[in-house]
């Protein structure tokens, strides 16, 4: 998207925005902070226009707790109630994973995720930026005030996406929109405590069990972490409590791609790392989605070591592994 589609793009989406009566901001299932702190950021903005209806919703009955620090947090409803509004989609690739019937409305949809299928009326999707709160930053700071609030569920978004500023979508940019944040009244310090200084105990006992499953495949290349439905009762996790733990096998040296599976109610949830290859083609073709270096999907049948052997053998089959190989010849 260049400057001038980009700038189109934003004038509709301000249209869209002014001629709606009802909002309702969704966020995909299973939400990361960037899906919430987008959503919210987005609330705090439009909630401002006394003269509209606005909710905001999302699908999944639970929410990362560590987040409430987020304003309105509180707010975010598990069910659409208005029959008629403008959707704003965030974070969200595909309408399956909004988790509602959208059908028929309006979508303004927002998001960083390449493989994203352009489902909205006005679609501004920026895969270069590091957060989905990037893009919507950069489009309603064109033509409103970024209040604090705003700022600290959009900072928030950002110092998550990029894993504390680590990942390769991290450049100047980037930094430019942090400082942007900070001086709208977001306050880092503030938000990168609650991100680092607030687990659960769960979420370490449920990694500690993750670590002892750790498993190698291709000459280390390959890390695998498997986690059983009953050591998620026992430990008393929830699915946020585990978001991370595959970062843990991406850590090591030899590793290229990381692979973490949790037998959970729906089926096998399988997230995906990786240092260099695209693992987005590995969900894809089990009907997931995701980045180049982060994607997952569910596997509706079978078992954990049955999961992990599909995937093996898929990334076998894709030369995922010898990517890196080849590219270091050229
Ligand atoms: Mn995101």
């Amino acid at each position: 998207m260049d400057h001038k589609d980009f700038q189109n793009a934003v004038k509709k989406a301000k249209h869209l925005i002014e001629n709606a009566s009802g909002i309702t901001i969704l966020s995909h299932i299973n939400p990361d902070p960037d899906a919430l702190g987008t959503a919210l950021g987005i609330y705090a903005l439009l909630r401002q226009d006394k003269n509209k209806k606005i909710e905001v919703v999302n699908a999944s009955k639970e929410l990362p707790r560590f987040l409430d620090f987020l304003p309105y947090f509180n707010h975010i409803k598990n069910k659409m109630d208005y029959n008629e509004s403008l959707v704003i989609s965030c974070d969200c690739g595909n309408t399956d994973r909004l988790g509602f019937d959208v059908g028929g409305r309006d979508i303004l949809n927002i998001d960083h995720h390449s493989s994203n299928t352009h489902y909205g009326n006005v679609n501004i999707i920026i895969p270069e930026y590091a957060s989905s709160s990037q893009v919507a930053y950069e489009i309603f700071k064109s033509y409103r005030t970024i209040t604090p609030e705003a700022a600290t569920c959009f900072y928030a978004a950002l110092l998550s996406d990029t894993r504390y500023f680590t990942t390769s979508s991290v450049n100047h940019k980037v930094f430019e929109t942090a400082s942007g944040l900070i001086k709208a009244g977001a306050c880092a310090a503030d938000i990168s405590s609650h991100f680092t200084q607030r687990r659960p105990l769960a979420s370490l006992r449920i990694l500690q069990r993750a670590l002892d499953s750790l498993t190698l495949y291709q000459n280390a290349t390959i890390a695998c972490m498997t986690i059983t439905q009953n050591e998620i009762s026992a430990s008393g996790a929830t699915m946020p409590d585990m978001e991370g733990v595959v970062d843990y096998a991406k850590s090591l040296a030899t590793v290229e791609i990381a692979i973490c599976a949790i037998q959970t109610e729906d089926g096998i949830r399988i997230s995906l790392r990786s240092k260099n290859a695209d693992v987005s083609k590995i969900a894809l073709a089990f009907g997931g989605g995701g980045h180049k270096l982060a994607a997952g999907f569910t596997l509706k049948q079978g078992g954990l070591q049955q999961a992990v052997n599909i995937i093996l053998e898929k990334i076998k089959k894709l030369g995922l592994t010898d990517e890196k190989s080849s590219q270091k010849s050229k």
